[in-house]
């Protein structure tokens, strides 16, 4: 035995050690380096967190959250114990108890009312979590309710809407190509702050930084001059909710002065050109120049570059995408990048070629079903389905409104709608009246202190994780996958075992279900669909076998079938078949994560519309822009318009209880023009009551013309300390809630996506 054999790893620990892992906070998938250290109760305990300078993908870079992984675990506020509200107060009790009441209340709102008065809201975490990835469609299988919502109404819906109807499926998203790209356009995205989004790029500001260094680039259009703003070439200052105008200009300009040229490698499967560019014509840089408040100079300017550039590449995010026309503005950009010829080539905007359960790279290569919305439509008010759910939007009048399929109970997954959804005091008022509600998350907040039930996962330390959504969005194709760090507390199941047990008890298995049994389900569908599929490496294989190969690794969950989709990915062993192939044994042994390169193109072989070409004058487009052009004249007319704002160191509504990241200055504040606070007599530190259709609330006054003037700008996600909620540190830096303010009744009608920036507001001194 050679002596310098490390001791096996019995738990036991006695010195430190250093793991590594993917931080699942942000989109921007950073790799941590943690050094454990002895607990002195014969467990281990974090020491420090800090960058992986060996991560394949970014190379030591982390923000100040990444490091907080080690409070959030220690975070005392944090559920260990499932939660009971008795007489209107939560109180710990035992998981079967909490299984128990789960029961009796989900069994009960069915047998009265049947499975269509379920609702169920999966949060934002829902897509940081490898167990909730892989586990959450047999829940809303389970539930059989049609009354499914997601925060992606609140969010990236008009993304899918428009990669789904031009490229063919939901995920087949362009991602600008940050490290070739010559001319980097950002639209209502401050990677600064949110290190990226639907663009997974860890270290995003130094891949801002370094297509400057290379002689590159850099516009940023925001109505704030957002730090991303700031460290770019140009600000452009447009005016809230104009976005789509400015792009519909932009292509008519690259149109009219005969610059459309989308390369041979696109024009050979691109439809609906002409079309395009004879719906475009009244969108002329004159038409738009008020309703912008950009002057129609600047517009030429900008697309006369983006098409002048070796490479150029435009990119939206929020502040595009929660508008009114979030769908059609999203869909322009992808237009923009067609016309300019830098669709699906290095420096452009390029697909991604996802490791694991990639959508794109399933089925035939080259066409498929299309895209399809409206397969059923919202009771109350008729609201189309999308992508399996509808709008947030509506999600209060589902409740509120009598009769056949109302929701009578909600089931939330890793969200805080309360926080998030538009007009949370009508939400507020619905969710009071359920017959039963059971949220599965980690705090007892503004959301789960509506729950009968709150089943606490564990911490995300304690977890395996990788990134299986956020990593079709990459900007480099890379794997990364973390085993836990920490082990389970006593009794404390895994995620994924809440899910599947809560999934079992809705389908009527009883509280002695098995979670086990969900999970053995879920790995022969994916095994059996494999075999089946005649593209796949796997056609025709014996699924048996491949389960019994499979099983002799001894792992079960979410591991398991992230090991089977490895296995049977674009870059998988294939069981077999191609030995250098990944899988999870071979991710296991490379902690840093494994580069298989930079973005490669995909065309025709991504595509997934019928025609098997790109359609870009998709019709629900090209109908949008009469809506489009009819909206002008109001959106000219706006007066006071509020805005949202990330902040580095918060996380949407959560991680405010930690208190490193909310010490210091107060972060919620409402941000205001020097030439507007003059003029509505507005003080820096003074107070501020802003009114919408829907709300009012009073927020802290920062006077700084770093906001467009007829702009003002109040971050998210705030608003705590309610009566019953219990997040301590939270509650001392309360801020105030935004989402009083965004009105539920304005959304992009074509993906249900509700409007969070551009609302029409009064803004007075509080004296
Ligand atoms: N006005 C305005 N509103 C907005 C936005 C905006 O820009 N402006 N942004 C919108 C966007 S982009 C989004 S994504 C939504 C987010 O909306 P939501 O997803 O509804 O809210 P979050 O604040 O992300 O809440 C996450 C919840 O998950 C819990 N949690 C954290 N980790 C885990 C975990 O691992 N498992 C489980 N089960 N729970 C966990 C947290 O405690 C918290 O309750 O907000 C939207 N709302
Ligand atoms: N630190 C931190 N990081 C995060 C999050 C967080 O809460 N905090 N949330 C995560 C989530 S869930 C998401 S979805 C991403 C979001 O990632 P980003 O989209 O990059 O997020 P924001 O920082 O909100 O940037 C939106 C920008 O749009 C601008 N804007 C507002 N209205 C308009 C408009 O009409 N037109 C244009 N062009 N711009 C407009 C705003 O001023 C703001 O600068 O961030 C993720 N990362
Ligand atoms: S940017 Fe920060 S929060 Fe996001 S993954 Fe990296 S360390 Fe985590
Ligand atoms: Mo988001």
């Amino acid at each position: 035995m050679p002596l310098l054999e490390r001791a096996p790893d019995t738990g036991a620990a006695s010195a430190t050690r250093t793991v590594w892992r993917t931080c699942p906070l942000c989109e921007a998938t950073c790799g941590l380096e943690i050094t454990l250290k002895p607990d002195g109760k014969g467990g281990e305990e974090v020491q420090r967190i800090k960058g992986d300078m060996d991560d394949v993908f970014s190379k030591g870079f982390i923000c100040p959250k990444g490091s907080t992984l080690k409070q959030l675990h220690a975070d005392p506020d944090r559920l260990r114990t499932p939660m009971i509200r008795r007489n209107g107060e939560h109180v710990e009790v035992t998981w079967a108890e909490a299984w128990d009441a789960v029961e009796a209340g989900l069994q009960g709102v069915i047998e009265r009312n049947g499975r269509s008065s379920l609702g169920v809201y999966v949060g934002n975490a829902g897509a940081h979590s490898l167990s909730s990835m892989m586990f959450t469609r047999s829940l809303l299988t389970g539930l059989g309710t049609r009354n499914r919502f997601s925060a992606s109404t609140v969010d990236q819906m008009p993304r899918h809407v428009a990669a789904g109807h031009v490229f063919g499926t939901g995920v087949s998203v362009p991602v600008p190509d940050l490290d070739r790209t010559d001319h980097l356009m950002i639209l209502g995205g401050n990677p600064y702050a949110s290190n990226g989004s639907m663009c997974t790029a860890p270290d995003f500001p130094g891949r801002i930084e370094a297509i400057r260094e290379r002689g590159g680039r850099v516009v940023v259009v925001d109505p704030r001059r957002s730090r991303t703003a700031e460290e770019a070439d140009e600000w452009v200052s447009i005016r809230p909710g104009s976005d789509a105008l400015l792009l519909a200009a932009m292509a008519n300009v690259l149109v009219t002065d005969e610059l459309a040229d989308p390369g041979s490698h696109v024009t050979e499967y691109l439809n609906g050109l002409v079309e395009f560019s004879a719906a475009i014509q009244p969108f002329t840089p004159e038409s738009v120049a008020k309703a912008t408040g950009i002057d129609a100079v600047t517009i030429r300017r900008l697309a006369h570059e983006l098409a002048a550039a070796p490479t150029s590449t435009v990119y939206g995010r929020i502040g595009t995408s929660t508008t009114e026309f979030g769908s059609t503005a999203t869909w322009l950009i992808d237009a923009l990048n067609i016309l300019t010829g830098n669709l699906d080539r290095p420096g452009g905007a390029m697909f991604a070629l996802p490791v694991a359960g990639g959508a794109t790279t399933r089925g035939k290569p080259g066409s498929g079903r299309g895209f399809t919305v409206g397969r059923g439509t919202s009771r109350v008010s008729g609201h189309p389905e999308v992508m399996g759910e509808y709008p947030v939007a509506a999600l209060a009048e589902e409740i509120t409104t009598p009769g056949d399929g109302q929701i009578k109970a909600m089931i939330t997954l890793g969200g805080n709608p309360l926080r998030s959804n538009p007009n949370t005091a009508l939400l507020e008022d619905a969710f009071a009246q359920l017959d039963f509600m059971v949220s599965i998350d980690l705090y007892l907040n503004e959301t789960t202190k509506h729950a009968d039930v709150i089943l606490p996962v564990p911490s995300q330390l304690q977890r395996s994780h990788y990134d299986l959504l956020l990593l079709q969005f990459a900007v480099r194709n890379v794997a990364n996958y973390s085993p836990p760090v920490l082990p389970l507390d006593a009794d404390q199941p895994d995620e994924w075992e809440v899910i599947s047990k809560l999934t079992a008890i809705a389908q009527g298995q009883g509280v002695d279900a098995d979670p086990a049994v969900i999970d053995e389900q879920s790995i022969e569908r994916l095994v059996r669909s494999a075999v089946k599929d005649a593209n796949g490496p796997v056609f025709g294989r014996d699924g048996d076998e491949l389960l019994t190969e499979l099983n002799s690794s001894g792992r079960s969950g979410p591991d398991r079938m992230l090991d089977f989709m490895l296995r049977t990915g674009p870059y998988g062993d294939a069981f077999g078949d191609n030995p250098d192939g990944t899988s999870l044994d071979d991710l296991l042994e490379r902690p840093h994560g494994r580069d298989f390169g930079a973005l490669e193109s995909r065309l025709p072989e991504i595509l997934r519309t019928p025609s098997g070409k790109i359609e870009l004058a998709a019709e629900v487009f090209i109908a949008d822009l009469d809506r489009l052009a009819a909206a002008q004249f109001g959106l000219e007319q706006r007066a006071m318009v509020l805005v949202g704002r990330r902040d580095l160191r918060s996380n949407n509504s959560w991680m405010h209880n930690i208190e490193v990241l909310v010490k210091g200055r107060t972060r919620c504040t409402l941000q205001v023009h020097p030439d507007d606070a003059d003029t509505l007599g507005l003080t820096d530190g003074g107070a501020a009551q802003i009114t919408s259709r829907v709300g009012q609330v009073t927020a802290p006054v920062e006077v700084t013309d770093s906001v467009r003037p007829g702009v003002v700008s109040l971050p998210h996600g705030w608003g705590h300390g309610d009566p019953g909620t219990k997040m301590r540190v939270a509650a001392e830096h309360a801020g105030v809630n935004s989402n009083l303010l965004t009105d539920h009744e304005a959304f992009d009608p074509l993906s249900g996506t509700s409007v969070l920036n551009g609302i029409p507001v009064e803004v007075a001194p509080v004296i």
